[in-house]
């Protein structure tokens, strides 16, 4: 998969998308991402990207000229065309299901806003969708950017080791996980549950699998309502 993204940052996507399974998957070709500078867009010679609102309010909202050349020049260089998803607070939720559809597309777009957003003429007419991570505001689109491509990443075929398989993981069936242990046994008098040490296989995937759906319905009852 190609994954382009626009964002007055770059710099700030250095770190987290060079370690581990990301690192890997860029390292075989199996994920190609692309940082964009929209300011190398701006025309005039302050690299202006931002004005005042129309009708007031304070801060300041990103150019739709700017991020609309911005956009045109990286889907000039990615066939076919990528799927554009501004980061919004305001944008549909990101869940299992939105990153698995999200992870079919050959080609992603992302758009990583600032100050107190874009013109909305450019999430009409230039996105195809508007995606959040969270019900929170942050300062910028980036963080869910990265959110949104290593969630996505984790699903392309080959990203994963050889035993491990994301169906195995939480929300491929709508349930949490199960807790989990390891050596020691025994810490501070801190014991592990019996039966995982019992050597029933039976027995400890019934655990399991009760395990799973007490915490969901615990902690996620609106998991078990789907
Ligand atoms: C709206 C707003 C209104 C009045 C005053 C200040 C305001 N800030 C915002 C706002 O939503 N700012 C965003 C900051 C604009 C887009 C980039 N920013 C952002 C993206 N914050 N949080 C996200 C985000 C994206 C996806 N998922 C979760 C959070």
């Amino acid at each position: 998969m190609r994954v382009d993204v626009l964002t007055l940052f770059p710099e700030a996507f250095a770190g987290p998308l060079d370690v581990s399974i990301i690192k890997r998957a860029r390292d075989t070709g199996l994920l190609d991402l692309h940082l964009h500078d929209i300011r190398e867009h701006a025309t005039d010679r302050h690299r202006t990207v931002d004005d005042q609102p129309f009708g007031g309010g304070h801060g300041m909202v990103m150019k739709v000229d700017v991020l609309d050349a911005a956009l045109q020049a990286a889907q000039a260089a990615t066939e076919p065309p990528a799927h554009v998803i501004y980061l919004s607070p305001q944008g549909e939720l990101l869940d299992d299901a939105l990153v698995r559809e999200l992870a079919a597309y050959p080609r992603l777009l992302l758009v990583a806003g600032r100050y107190e957003g874009v013109d909305e003429r450019f999430v009409e007419h230039c996105a195809d969708r508007e995606v959040s991570v969270g019900d929170y505001i942050l300062t910028g689109g980036e963080l869910p950017a990265m959110v949104l491509i290593e969630a996505v990443a984790r699903h392309l075929p080959g990203t994963l080791g050889a035993a491990a398989s994301p169906r195995e993981e939480s929300f491929a069936d709508g349930l949490l996980e199960h807790p989990q242990y390891t050596r020691p046994a025994e810490y501070r008098g801190w014991t592990v549950p019996d039966v995982l040490l019992s050597g029933h296989h039976a027995e400890i995937e019934k655990w399991k699998q009760e395990q799973r759906l007490r915490r969901t319905r615990r902690r996620r009852p609106d998991l078990l309502d789907d």
